[in-house]
């Protein structure tokens, strides 16, 4: 069977769901920095592209140049779609508006290479992408407070792959389609149109060397998954860490399993490591999309309101059993 194009699957859903061509227009340009930052990835030492970039971001975390290379590219290319009102990233402090005498559809915020401590050491990173509608009626310049809303509101979401393959899923709500780069012929290939997570798990993954930080609850799970066939759980569990969020979830949507980083109590005043509106947010819309669940260990992450663009929130993603099971711990602790 002839296999689908990124830009011919995008066609159908205009046709058979309406899909807004300015919406299909900032995929494209996504996916375009895609090949443009898998090409760079590739290089790594040759391009001179490893190592630090000697800044830090908003977080306090030393900039690799890598990341700041892929932020520059994402950042261009999408206040270039003409259809972006503003765009948000972890590399910057402030969402950058668009200059528009016209109000312009979308916002969109972004991880532009998630998983930077692989870099270095040749393992798989990825960027991570979240659309949301811009809230103005009219064209002033939207502020980062424009872009707290519930990731319920998303429009589309994914994220791009580098690794053996890069690989990049979407969700435009109507499931999740896995696509393949061609790297002979640039071109994204649809490689599985209905992405689906099986309700049971065989792996979790969870950094283990913060056991003694986490909460009661997230004690309790992970040590039944420990006990495996001797335990209350009567089956026996694999574990992984790529300490690449992308990674862990590409692998979940592939073979299933839960992925989690809790709050912990190395830093309280911290709900989490990972950021609600460029990781979180579009990482649990695939995963639901998919048939899984995400959740803080409370209530669905594409709930939560957010109340800070750079705001962090502990993450229970994957199968529904698993999911459900350790946020059931969490809400009758
Ligand atoms: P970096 O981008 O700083 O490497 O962090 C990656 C990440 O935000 C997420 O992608 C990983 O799942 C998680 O952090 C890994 O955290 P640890 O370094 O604590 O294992």
């Amino acid at each position: 069977m002839q296999q689908k194009t990124l830009a011919e699957v995008l066609q159908n859903e205009a046709a058979a769901n309406g899909l807004d061509d300015k919406l299909a227009k900032l995929i494209e340009a996504v996916a375009a920095c895609g090949v443009e930052i898998s090409s760079e990835v590739a290089c790594g030492a040759l391009l001179g592209v490893l190592g630090l970039a000697g800044s830090e971001n908003v977080q306090g975390e030393e900039q690799k140049k890598l990341d700041v290379i892929s932020n520059e590219i994402v950042t261009k290319a999408v206040l270039a779609t003409g259809v972006v009102a503003a765009c948000a990233s972890e590399e910057m402090d402030h969402c950058v508006a668009a200059q528009s005498s016209e109000r312009l559809p979308y916002l969109i915020c972004y991880d532009p290479l998630d998983g930077s401590s692989n870099i270095d050491i040749n393992v798989s990173i990825g960027t991570i992408f979240s659309v949301l509608p811009n809230p103005r009626e009219d064209a002033s310049a939207p502020t980062d407070v424009d872009f707290l809303q519930p990731g319920d509101r998303q429009l589309a979401a994914g994220y791009i792959m580098y690794g053996p393959q890069t690989q990049m899923a979407l969700t435009f709500g109507r499931g999740v389609m896995l696509f393949t780069l061609d790297p002979r012929t640039k071109t994204y290939v649809l490689t599985n149109d209905n992405v689906k997570v099986a309700e049971q798990a065989k792996e979790f993954a969870i950094n283990c060397s913060n056991m003694r930080h986490w909460e009661p609850p997230v004690q309790r799970y992970i040590k039944e998954l420990l006990a495996g066939a001797e335990g209350v759980r009567g089956k026996d569990f694999n574990m992984r860490w790529v300490a690449a969020m992308v990674a862990e979830v590409h692998r979940i949507l592939c073979r299933g399993g839960i992925f989690m980083y809790p709050r912990d109590n190395r830093d309280p005043s911290k709900p989490g490591k990972l950021r609600l509106m460029y990781e979180a947010n579009p990482m649990s819309w695939l995963m639901e999309q998919a048939g899984g669940r995400a959740t803080n260990g409370h209530v669905r992450i594409l709930s939560i309101q957010p109340e800070k663009l750079h705001q962090r929130v502990a993450v229970f993603l994957g199968a529904r059993e698993e999911v459900e099971l350790v946020t059931s711990y969490h809400n009758a602790a």
